[in-house]
């Protein structure tokens, strides 16, 4: 039997007992956000932007009641859930469904089967995954645990972008390690200093803490796959965090700035050999 979950904090869903939860699309042209110095009308859900987070557990099967309280027809789509023999609920309009038209529901029946790490939902309908959308947590089926040392704290880093680039991303000193690459799949762990990251992917990293108490900058920016001179017409601005140390010291006047690990923008095009066949 389902029944309602809150929104407000997530889902919590269990293993093996379908509960239904609850997407409400609302007040779609009426939230006014400023970023950057820009103040814009979006479409958001529940309120919220980025989306809230919502959390699962590996197996579990998730009942999403969307309504569309906006004026833009949409869908949802459940991106990295591999959801066998359940298209119908895969989300992409005109595909496995027509949009939801404005006033109207759907439910998704989403199926976690395979996955467990992190992934995310957003619409599917010309550009209102723009602003619609946020993380999804698979979390290991009850009673078992992930292959990997439980971390002190988890962190969900959204990435935004306009454009369809290739991002780096580093942690001024701290060791990175790649436990899961792609649409929650667990891997071997790779160590590295820096990451690289491609439109829509998510990544799953442990950082390892292991410098002196303080404050480190984490940077990331665009990478360029073709002549970086043809990209001037816009702000190429770096996107950066702090990660900042508990305890007793006194902070830097700038935190570190992990300038050398963050790989060099270069064109990527093949070139042909030459004098040679
Ligand atoms: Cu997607």
């Amino acid at each position: 039997m389902c029944r309602p979950l809150g929104m407000a904090a997530g889902l919590a869903l269990h293993a093996g007992s379908a509960r239904c939860a609850r997407l409400e699309a609302q007040h779609v042209t009426n939230k006014i956000v400023t970023r950057l110095c820009e103040t814009n009308s979006i479409l958001v859900v529940n309120d919220r932007f980025p989306g809230q987070t919502i959390h699962v557990r590996k197996g579990d099967t998730v009942f999403v009641n969307v309504y569309n309280y906006g004026d833009m027809q949409l869908t949802l789509h459940w991106h990295g859930v591999k959801q066998p023999r359940n298209p119908w609920s895969d989300g992409p309009e005109y595909v496995t469904q027509c949009p939801i038209q404005p006033g109207n529901n759907f439910t998704y029946e989403v199926i976690f089967s395979s996955e467990e790490g992190t992934v995310w939902w957003h619409a599917h309908s010309d550009w209102t995954r723009n602003t619609v959308h946020g993380p999804i947590v698979v979390h290991p089926a009850e009673g078992t645990t992930s292959p990997y040392p439980q971390p002190d704290a988890e962190e969900i880093i959204i990435l935004e972008t306009c454009l369809p680039q290739m991002h780096t991303q580093s942690m001024a000193n701290l060791e990175i390690s790649i436990i899961a690459l792609k649409d929650a799949s667990y891997l071997k762990p790779v160590v590295t200093s820096y990451i690289m990251i491609g439109p829509g992917q998510t990544m799953n990293v442990l950082v390892t803490a292991n410098q002196s108490l303080g404050q480190y900058y984490m940077a990331a920016h665009q990478y360029y796959t073709t002549d970086i001179a043809t990209f001037d017409g816009y702000d190429k601005t770096n996107v950066t965090a702090i990660l900042q140390y508990n305890g007793d010291y006194k902070p830097p006047t700038t935190p570190y700035y992990p300038t050398s690990m963050l790989p060099p923008s270069r064109t990527t095009t093949p070139e042909l050999a030459s004098g040679t066949s």
